[in-house]
């Protein structure tokens, strides 16, 4: 998952509550220059309530029946208005995310930033127009790798009768787009694959918006919403038709260290939070507090951080969590442990990706899968729900 937007809105602070890694922010552009790269939790449902045991997570953890799935996130530099040609940054710093499947783009919603990141008064920037300059600015990004020598590889592809749908897949699979992401584009756009030479750069473009659409699907992580600007610009906002998830960064940071100095019980997500002995709050800390409660829980219900991370795996990639365990019946590892872990999917993922994903040799000796809950056996070809239990048949040794 890539952290994307304009200068200044927030990107670090949305990582920093999301991983809880010390990275540096402060308030004017381009305070971020190298990506931050860590580690943000999935929360779903666990299912070790619903089957009765007691589990011993591994590669997750598991807070009150409430598992917490480890996903990558990678924030980047601020894009602005003229980044492929140079301007702030560049845009060469998008590189960090070609790996991302769905990218959260974080707004300044309070408007007291303006297009190059500046601090502006608050409420005097319409955030509205910030959704496209980002997008624009990536889509330039994409279109700059494929623009770099399209003369020359078409006339080649028509030379040798290549086909233009294996040197776009090629030449994207670094950016996780596949052969059936370019085609699927491809078709859907009608655009003539005998000569790619002819394609005019408006069809290039057009190539890459529905690329990106396809393969980096986003939400809007609407930050800043603690500031009094910011209620009538979400609404704005929400006009676009865009998945809109109002933010408070700084709210989530602040109440993920109360946690982390045994302050407060929270659980990220969450509406409200429980001061644990307001003996140790200092008059500041005791402010603060009531500031996150009033002007972000009691406006927004939680601080949005956790609901755009899950908005992006279970919203924008129908992401499914599925815990696969080697005793079907005690639900349990080689060792005994119960439920050791959980991990995510993409939606439409198939007993075999599955197995895939625990370890490539169990892939390779695949015989079939059982479904834990009923016992049934599930084919290479079974298509997974969210919080299967699967045990994995191979005929190989075991990774
Ligand atoms: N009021 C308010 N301020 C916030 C919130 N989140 C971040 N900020 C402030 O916004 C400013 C920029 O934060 P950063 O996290 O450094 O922003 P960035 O988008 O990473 O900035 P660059 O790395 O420079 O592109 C800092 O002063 C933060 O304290 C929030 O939820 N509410
Ligand atoms: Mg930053």
């Amino acid at each position: 998952m890539g952290v994307v937007g304009k200068p200044n809105v927030g990107k670090s602070t949305f990582f920093a509550a999301a991983t809880l890694k010390d990275v540096p922010i402060a308030d004017y552009p381009f305070t971020t220059i190298q990506p931050n790269v860590g580690v943000a939790h999935l929360k779903t449902q666990c299912v070790c309530k619903e089957m009765g045991v007691t589990d011993s997570p591994r590669n997750s953890a598991c807070v009150n029946g409430i598992r917490l799935v480890p996903v990558k996130i990678v924030d980047v530099a601020g894009l602005v208005e003229g980044a492929s040609k140079g301007k702030g940054l560049g845009n060469q710093f998008l590189d960090d995310l070609r790996q991302a499947d769905a990218l959260i783009q974080v707004v300044d919603a309070s408007g007291s930033t303006d297009l190059e990141g500046k601090k502006v008064p608050v409420g005097s920037h319409d955030p509205v127009g910030d959704i496209s300059m980002v997008e624009h600015e990536f889509d330039l990004w994409m279109f700059g790798i494929l623009k770099k020598d399209w003369e020359k590889a078409t006339r080649s592809l028509e030379q040798t009768g290549g086909k233009i749908v294996d040197h776009l897949a090629e030449r994207l699979s670094g950016l996780s787009v596949t052969f059936g992401d370019v085609e699927q584009v491809i078709l859907h756009l009608h655009l003539r694959t005998e000569k790619p030479s002819a394609w005019t750069d408006d069809q290039i473009m057009q190539f890459v918006v529905e690329t990106r659409k396809l393969t980096k699907p986003s939400l809007v992580a609407a930050n800043k919403a603690d500031l009094p600007s910011s209620p009538v610009n979400i609404e704005a906002l929400r006009k676009t038709g865009r998945v809109i998830v109002p933010c408070a960064s700084e709210a989530e940071l602040l109440l993920r260290k109360a946690v982390e100095h045994a302050l407060v019980e929270y659980t990220p997500g969450d509406p409200r939070f429980v001061v644990k002995d307001p003996q140790k709050l200092n008059p500041a800390q005791v402010n603060a507090l009531k500031m996150v409660e009033e002007k972000v829980l009691k406006v927004y219900g939680g601080t949005g951080v956790q609901e755009a991370v899950n908005g992006a795996f279970f919203g924008l990639l129908k992401a499914i969590v599925v815990f696969p365990v080697e005793d079907e019946t005690k639900l349990s590892d080689k060792n005994g442990r119960v439920l050791p872990d959980a991990f995510v999917l993409k939606g439409g993922s198939t007993a075999l990706d599955l197995a895939r994903t625990v370890h490539s040799e169990l892939a390779d000796t695949f015989l079939y899968a059982v479904d834990a809950r009923t016992g049934k056996r599930l084919a290479a070809d079974h298509v997974l729900s969210n919080r299967d239990i699967v045990k994995i048949v191979s005929s190989g040794k075991r990774g």
